[in-house]
């Protein structure tokens, strides 16, 4: 009913409907309409009433709700069952959760702010209000060696998602960090629940300072982070941007399990800032320098260094 009558409202964007036409439209009690505009209100829909004249719908909350993610997705699976908080201590273990209960491929768990949000290793992710904390449930047909790639064709979605919604350009450093200018605008976790070598459903987070505030960041963060609204100084539509890349990660998901990464691989090698660059990488104890000079076909980087060329499945370019 809410939705419905979100619609109505949506479609005489500020003008006013009586709340007997609505009723009359919806087949519904006045009371329902009532009811759902006091919801509406309560999440935070502008709706002025009058008497005799009905309602009228004056501004809409920027909010990454089902009811505002849902309206007008095109999607087929992705994002087809959405969660939404105002607060989570993390979008990834909720999301775990929720597929350990079975919750269906495509589900969509996402947050306003996360008091828990996490990094690789165990690391902190700040999740303020403004960006866009988010986790996707997928159970693809993939063999558990390719969960990498998993993560790199999360990058290559979140910077043309970026590009496309906010016309930001940004780059990848691999494995998992999208950069701008040499800061960090958005990260991924990948995580994984398997039995042996068979995949039984892949958590992806994705994090991105969308409109946060620089200086709602820890101190410590502030020099190495950025976001899109302090690169383009303009605001951007959370829920396009949520609603472009589910669109988009859907294709890319689709086309992956049915004709493989090279395409993926090769649009990430396009984004790669790490790529051609002499770096030194952290992986567990050792580090490893050289000339990092491609990925593999599992998205291992590989380091020229004087020894012959490593390949280094997890780490940190440092
Ligand atoms: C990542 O880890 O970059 C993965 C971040 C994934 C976050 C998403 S949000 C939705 C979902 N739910 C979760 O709980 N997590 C996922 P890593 O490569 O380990 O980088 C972590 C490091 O990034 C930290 O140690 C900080 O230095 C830095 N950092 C933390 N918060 C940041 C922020 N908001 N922006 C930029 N850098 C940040």
């Amino acid at each position: 009913m809410k939705a419905k009558v979100l619609r109505l409202l949506k479609a005489n964007f500020g003008e006013y409907i009586s709340g007997q036409r609505m009723s009359q439209m919806l087949q519904v009690s006045r009371t329902a309409i009532w009811k759902a505009v006091s919801v509406l209100r309560a999440e935070g829909y502008v709706i002025t009433s009058l008497p005799r004249r009905g309602y009228c719908l004056l501004a809409l909350p920027d909010l990454l709700t089902p009811l505002e993610i849902g309206e007008d997705l095109t999607t087929a699976i992705l994002g087809q069952q959405i969660y939404h908080a105002q607060q989570i201590d993390s979008t990834n273990s909720w999301a775990r959760q929720l597929a350990l209960a079975n919750a269906a491929e495509g589900t969509l768990v996402v947050a306003e702010s996360q008091n828990g949000g996490r990094g690789r290793l165990g690391r902190q992710w700040s999740s303020p209000q403004g960006g866009i904390w988010l986790s996707l449930i997928l159970r693809p047909q993939l063999p558990v060696y390719q969960v990498q790639l998993m993560t790199l064709l999360t990058a290559v979605v979140v910077v043309e998602t970026t590009k496309m919604v906010a016309g930001l350009a940004a780059g990848i450093k691999w494995p998992n960090d999208v950069l701008v200018n040499g800061k960090k605008l958005a990260g991924i976790l990948t995580e994984i629940s398997a039995d042996m070598d068979c995949l039984r459903f892949l958590l992806v987070g994705v994090g991105i300072n969308a409109n946060v505030a620089l200086s709602s960041l820890p101190v410590e963060i502030q020099q190495l982070a950025t976001s899109i609204v302090a690169e383009t100084k303009e605001p951007i539509s959370r829920r396009a941007w949520v609603q472009h890349f589910l669109k988009l990660y859907e294709q890319e998901y689709l086309k992956v399990q049915r004709d493989g990464f090279a395409d993926i691989l090769q649009r990430w090698r396009q984004y790669a800032l790490t790529l051609g660059q002499v770096v030194a990488v952290q992986s567990g104890e050792r580090t490893i320098s050289g000339k990092a000079v491609d990925i593999n076909e599992q998205g291992a980087l590989l380091i020229k260094t004087t020894d012959g060329i490593k390949t280094v499945w997890a780490g940190d370019v440092l």
